[in-house]
């Protein structure tokens, strides 16, 4: 899969509030109420990085949890790193 252009990039951006690009990859933090509500967060992003085969680099300190997106056989962002990204988002609307 190729990188996207930096136009794409900022397209894709403007859907993703919270979300930023820098060095080929998008990163949010995420603060959730308690450790324990960090750590189902996780694990529920893991179950869908699976199924998408695509992981994220992944920052747990203490209720802030820090995604980062990248993928990394194409060296940079592609549509794969804005679909995770996506599904995250709808998952945290879905439990909000
Ligand atoms: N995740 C990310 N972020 N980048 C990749 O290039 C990648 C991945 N490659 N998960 C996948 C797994 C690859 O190793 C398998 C074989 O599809």
């Amino acid at each position: 899969m190729s990188t996207l252009s930096e136009a794409k990039v900022a397209a894709h951006l403007e859907r993703l509030p919270g979300w930023s690009a820098a060095n080929g990859e998008i990163r949010r933090t995420f603060q959730m109420p308690s450790f324990p509500a960090a750590l189902l967060f996780v694990a529920a992003v893991g179950q869908l990085a699976e199924t998408a085969d695509h992981h994220p680099d992944i920052d747990v300190r203490y209720r802030k949890v820090t995604l980062i997106l990248s993928t990394h056989s194409a060296g940079g962002l592609t549509e794969k790193d804005f679909a995770l990204a996506s599904k995250i988002e709808t998952l945290l609307a879905l439990g909000s």
